[in-house]
């Protein structure tokens, strides 16, 4: 398998948590793609323009990161990490949800703040984006003191989201979010963590 990806993607480092988590990363290899380069051939295999793109044999070219998470999900023998049925499962699918829309407000941030001309900004846009990360924040931090040891696909795109919020300086989250913090501190200490950092 191939994955499409960049090592800032915050939806490309979940693939690559799932990846290392479920021992299937020495059966893909990254192939980095520029998704804004305006030569991209990534159109051929992601119509959107984006990535994480993830190249199959028998499933042909999956995109988006949800999909591509489930589809690795589906290949390994271990503990599930979306739990096949029950509340569990709405309950990972919830906040991978919840991470992925921290994710978009963060990335919609970035965006506005470092590629969009200053003559074209709308600060109505960016002040929304910004109450989407921290309510979406304060969301995880009322649920991150029950998680304990579990890193499940939930966790994994909380982390994911976290680390682009710190790598991007969207925000500084970690004082009024005292349980959340604790979480990320050991979280982030896992080898799958360590590995996909996000780095330009
Ligand atoms: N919902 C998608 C979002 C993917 C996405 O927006 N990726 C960004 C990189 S972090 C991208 O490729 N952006 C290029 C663009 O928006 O044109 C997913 O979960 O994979």
């Amino acid at each position: 398998m191939q994955l499409r990806m960049s090592y800032t993607s915050p939806y490309a480092r979940k693939c690559r948590m799932v990846a290392i988590e479920t021992g299937l990363d020495d059966r893909i290899e990254m192939v980095a793609t520029q998704p804004w380069a305006a030569d991209t051939d990534l159109p051929r295999d992601n119509p959107l323009c984006k990535v994480p793109a993830l190249l199959t044999r028998d499933a042909g070219t999956l995109y988006d990161s949800p999909v591509i998470c489930a589809y690795l999900d589906s290949l390994h023998g271990g503990t599930p990490l979306i739990p096949a049925e029950g509340p569990e499962r709405w309950r990972h699918l919830r906040l991978e949800a919840l991470a992925d829309g921290i994710i978009d407000a963060a990335v919609a941030i970035r965006v506005e703040t470092a590629m969009r001309p200053e003559d074209k900004r709308w600060p109505h846009w960016a002040e929304r984006q910004h109450k989407a990360v921290a309510r979406g924040l304060d969301a995880l931090e009322s649920e991150a003191g029950d998680w304990g040891d579990t890193f499940l696909m939930g966790q994994i795109a909380a982390l994911a989201a976290l680390g682009y919020v710190d790598f991007r300086g969207i925000l500084d989250w970690r004082a009024d979010r005292p349980a959340l913090a604790a979480w990320h501190q050991k979280a982030a200490e896992r080898p799958s963590a360590i590995a996909t950092e996000p780095k330009e």
